[in-house]
């Protein structure tokens, strides 16, 4: 299952370290959105759809809100203030599906820096999560078998803004931003691209992987690999500091 939110008609306001010129579109927003969720079920994903939420600009961003890990989830704390109202309705929609347990003050946590690779879960830790944030996920990831690692992305949104995993041993990062000795006993493919969102990629159920069409060096790099390359355009949402995996919360 893939959990995704509806782009809100205020997304243009989002949170952006820098403000988009030309002004994000909601328009190419949503086209875009909706090329990426046909992507997902085309991989083997059931797309489950919450809509958007008006308040809430950056809602479609909906990786930030929650955690899977063994098929439980931990709702976050997200980092930006803005945010925090978006976690209720994921919850919710959730609590329908997998077991649910929340997140308190002072912990901050945003999705996008947690990164499973395998039996290990690597935490992006000094940005929007915050040590109190890292701490509770260890304790809910290493109750259900998970090892945990903090790592220290540099100067970028999220960890994943940055690494991802191509399949349970190998990880695509962009090495300015992420120190491949993080990720000791895996194999580390550097993405070829300047831009670190390149390193952003979505492992699909059918073991396809989902790269950003910005990013044709990287597609070709990871083709190269002997993995099937699926690439899609989520442009708008780069320019909102957003990537593929910050649209949708797997559960796998
Ligand atoms: C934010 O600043 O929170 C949003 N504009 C972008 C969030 C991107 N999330 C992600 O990559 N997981």
């Amino acid at each position: 299952v893939a959990l995704v939110r509806g782009v809100a008609d205020g997304f243009p306001r989002c949170v952006t370290e820098h403000p988009p010129d030309p002004p994000l579109d909601v328009v190419t927003a949503r086209s875009q959105h909706d090329a990426y969720v046909l992507a997902l079920q085309s991989g083997g994903f059931t797309v489950v759809r919450i809509p958007a939420d008006e308040d809430h600009p950056d809602c479609c961003f909906v990786e930030d809100t929650a955690v899977i890990v063994a098929g439980d989830a931990l709702l976050t704390r997200p980092g930006h203030p803005s945010r925090r109202r978006e976690v209720a309705a994921v919850g919710d929609r959730l609590g329908s599906l997998i077991h649910v347990e929340a997140m308190a003050s002072p912990a901050t946590l945003d999705g996008g820096d947690v990164l499973h690779v395998g039996s290990t879960v690597y935490v992006g830790v000094g940005g929007r999560t915050n040590r109190a944030g890292y701490d509770t996920l260890a304790v809910f990831a290493e109750a259900r078998g998970r090892r945990v690692r903090a790592v220290r992305p540099r100067g970028v949104l999220h960890l994943k803004s940055a690494a991802t995993a191509l399949d349970d041993s190998t990880v695509l990062l962009h090495r300015d931003s992420v120190d491949g000795a993080a990720f000791d006993g895996l194999r580390v493919v550097e993405s070829p691209d300047g831009d670190p969102a390149a390193a952003n990629v979505l492992r699909l159920p059918d073991g396809g992987v989902v790269v950003s069409a910005a990013h044709p060096r990287t597609a070709e790099a990871i083709d190269a690999l002997g993995y099937r390359v699926v690439p899609v355009d989520v442009d708008e949402f780069h320019r909102a500091d957003g990537a593929l995996t910050c649209l949708s919360v797997r559960i796998r």
